[in-house]
């Protein structure tokens, strides 16, 4: 048996089906599960499936190709790697097309060999095709050729579609307003992902090296049944954390100095995706607590913004002020406040935006702009509030107290009716808390 997903009903994935069809008009949408990627030689990364594809179909098996249809019957179709005993043996179970039917409701199904034969009957007289354009070439090719074969048979009374249409946007919309599935899986996702970073703070010493908080932070995640880290861990301790993708995790983490840990567990391929700075030593410095308090009052007034109507620019510019005045005040900043974020001067020290939708993706499908004006928030968006500062070793303009030191605060956030709700509030932010339940640690 090829595990079912273990906590997501497969009527989830149905409705999800049913609400996507009722939005095809008449179209049809193909979408590709992925494919094994090579890591070295001949070993392979783990495998782990499309988001568009899983987030339909709950399946997650390389090589998978689905096909939605709004018109005639057969609605949901699934082409999967045929069974074949010697090779289950070695590489692991294969569905096959019965267990496509039987398990994940496909009215139909084929072994992958057929889709070249199979696609231009199932696109045959369907006005538009959804695929995700551009994204595996060897998908674009089937339908192209599907394509081809409809206008070729046209005299014989076989019609091609008028217009393809990107997948991504007709999946990623949908994936936007996170229906009660999704949620639950992205809640359990953030629980699993609050007891890593409490567990990290509690181990945390000085001495030890970052690889070392980041597997204690894998543990956490996988002991407690994540899939995998939803990301490469960043693990960074002093100067490191003013890397914003840094991802070696191979120093020392020295007293005196920060760490800044971004990680997040995956569950049911939704991602948490949690920020937290600490002090190795047990106790933010008095520069160190003036940097960070800045970060948190932009954090929080970001998250402040998180509401029905407003949006991810409008979050932006708020942190952007609290992070400016916080920069003068440390004298980082020249110039009055409104010439500062005018002129992008800020971007010395913050470089990166406030915010990303967050869900299947770490950075999650969806627009972020409609017609040119920033997107409304409205219930159900799931994003992230994660204002900065970093300040390099080797920044001339800063006091040598403030150098080496990278700070991010992130918090991921749920936009409902009466306001945000912070899915990640159990992970403590204030400096009191972390320094309290690092100081009862030891
Ligand atoms: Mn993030």
């Amino acid at each position: 048996m090829v595990p079912f997903e273990p906590n997501v009903s497969r009527d989830v994935y149905a409705q999800r089906r049913a609400r996507l069809a009722a939005n095809l008009g008449d179209g049809a949408l193909v979408l590709y599960g992925g494919e094994l990627r090579t890591r070295s030689n001949d070993t392979e990364f783990r495998f782990r499936p499309d988001s568009d594809f899983h987030y339909l179909t709950g399946l997650r098996e390389p090589g998978a190709v689905m096909v939605l249809r709004a018109g005639a019957a057969p609605k949901f179709v699934l082409f999967v790697r045929a069974r074949d005993r010697d090779a289950e043996i070695w590489a692991g179970r294969r569905v096959g097309p019965e267990g496509a039917m039987a398990r994940y409701g496909a009215d139909a199904a084929h072994p992958l060999g057929e889709l070249a034969e199979q696609l231009p009957k199932l696109l045959d007289g369907v006005a538009n095709v959804h695929v995700p354009l551009g994204r595996w070439r060897a998908l674009d090719q089937h339908v192209q050729r599907a394509i081809d074969h409809l206008r070729r048979r046209n005299r014989w009374g076989e019609t091609p579609p008028d217009a393809l249409c990107d997948a991504r946007t007709t999946v990623g919309e949908d994936r936007m307003t996170k229906d009660p599935a999704a949620m639950a899986s992205l809640r359990q996702a953030v629980e699993i992902s609050t007891h890593a970073h409490l567990a990290a703070m509690g181990a945390l010493r000085p001495g030890m090296f970052e690889y070392q908080i980041e597997a204690l932070l894998e543990y956490e995640f996988r002991r407690r049944g994540a899939q995998a880290a939803a990301y490469g861990s960043i693990v960074g301790g002093g100067d490191n954390a003013t890397i914003l993708h840094y991802v070696e995790n191979d120093d020392e983490l020295r007293d005196g100095e920060l760490l800044l840990i971004d990680a997040g567990a995956e569950v049911d391929l939704f991602a948490a995706d949690i920020s937290r700075t600490l002090p190795i030593g047990g106790r933010f410095s008095p520069a160190q607590r003036d940097v960070y308090d800045i970060v948190l009052r932009a954090n929080t007034a970001g998250i402040a913004g998180a509401v029905v109507g407003g949006d991810i620019d409008s979050i932006h510019r708020t942190c952007l002020r609290v992070l400016c005045e916080g920069l003068a005040s440390l004298g980082l900043l020249a110039g009055d406040i409104d010439e500062a974020l005018e002129k992008e001067t800020y971007k010395r020290y913050y470089m990166h935006r406030t915010s990303h939708w967050l869900g299947a993706d770490v950075h999650d499908a969806g627009h972020y702009t409609l017609g040119r004006t920033p997107r409304p928030l409205q219930p159900g968006f799931v994003l992230t509030v994660e204002p900065g500062l970093y300040i390099p070793a080797d920044d001339e303009l800063a006091p040598p107290e403030l150098r080496g030191c990278g700070i991010r605060i992130e918090d991921d956030v749920l936009v409902c009716e009466q306001g945000p709700e912070v899915l990640t509030w159990r992970v403590p932010k204030t400096m009191d808390e972390i320094e309290a339940i690092m100081a009862a640690a030891r």
